[in-house]
């Protein structure tokens, strides 16, 4: 009945690990000098695996990151849904359209440990905004030196009219309670071939029908990942296990808002399905 830490292997069996958390893990790879890959095979090494699949386990929050950061206007689309909110409060040639090509991204600090939710925990809405949109992205989870260890998914709830109104706003089009959600798992980086080849599919369900659905990849990302991190661990602290948001690429229509009750869905191939309902505060 205890959230435990668990590996799921190739052979999708779950693997019960000996630490309390993600950090602790990290902790003792920083320690021990291995990788987590080295470090987990060693341990699953004559462990047999629980007997369930992961369809039956109810999954949490698979990090409790003391700070997420996110990354912003880092594909085209994010680009141009920014320039059109943005309509009649920026020049002809728009602070996004120059973050988009700068040689510096734009990063925020999204989330904090207390205001990140996990799978099936609710999204709360803003009460003083009417242009509510999720933004499903690819998420870095970092150790202490700004090594990406494994990727896992967020959504980096908008306020599309408090930012439109003035990007001075962003914090407060960003950051409230209950505005992040991240999981259901962390796919170990030395397990990846490409992460420029992550497929990302996004779904928002309304009384039971579906009524968003599309699909990018992180092949269309402008940046790096390792250019992202680079700027963002700059004369910074990092705490291991810090996530960070590569921006997105999946925009619902301009004329959608999200309603108390929607059911928002992101999924990453290989990494899995992160679904939560959304209600008023
Ligand atoms: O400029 C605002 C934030 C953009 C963002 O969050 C994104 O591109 O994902
Ligand atoms: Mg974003």
């Amino acid at each position: 009945d205890r959230a435990q830490l668990a590996a799921v292997k190739e052979d999708s069996k779950i693997y019960p690990l000996p630490y309390q958390n993600f950090q602790e893990l990290l902790n003792t790879c920083d320690q021990q000098q291995k990788s987590c890959l080295t470090l987990i095979k060693e341990v699953l090494d004559g462990i047999d695996p629980i007997q369930k699949s992961i369809d039956e386990l109810d999954l949490k929050l698979p990090i409790n990151a003391q700070e997420v950061w996110a990354s912003g206007v880092t594909y085209l689309r994010s680009k141009d849904a920014r320039n059109y909110e943005s309509q009649g409060s920026v020049p002809s040639v728009s602070y996004y359209d120059k973050v988009y090509v700068a040689e510096r991204p734009e990063l925020f600090l999204k989330s904090t440990d207390k205001r990140t939710i996990g799978p099936n925990d609710p999204l709360y809405l803003r009460s003083d905004s009417t242009w509510q949109i999720p933004e499903p992205e690819l998420g870095l989870v970092l150790d202490g030196a700004g090594n990406i260890v494994g990727y896992t998914i967020g959504n980096d709830m908008s306020c599309r009219d408090i930012e439109g109104e003035n990007p001075l706003y962003l914090p407060q089009a960003k950051m409230w309670k209950h505005s992040c959600s991240i999981g259901p798992a962390i796919l170990l980086a030395d397990t990846v071939e490409d992460p420029y080849a992550f497929d990302i599919n996004c779904r928002i369900f309304r009384n039971g029908e579906k009524v968003f659905e599309d699909a990018a990849s992180t092949s269309q990302l402008k940046r790096r990942y390792e250019e992202l991190v680079e700027f963002l661990k700059r004369d910074n602290e990092l705490f291991p296990g810090t996530v960070l948001l590569t921006g997105t690429c999946i925009v619902p229509p301009n004329d959608f808002t999200l309603n108390d009750g929607d059911v928002v869905e992101i999924e990453i191939s290989s990494i899995g399905l992160l679904r939560n309902p959304v209600a008023a505060q």
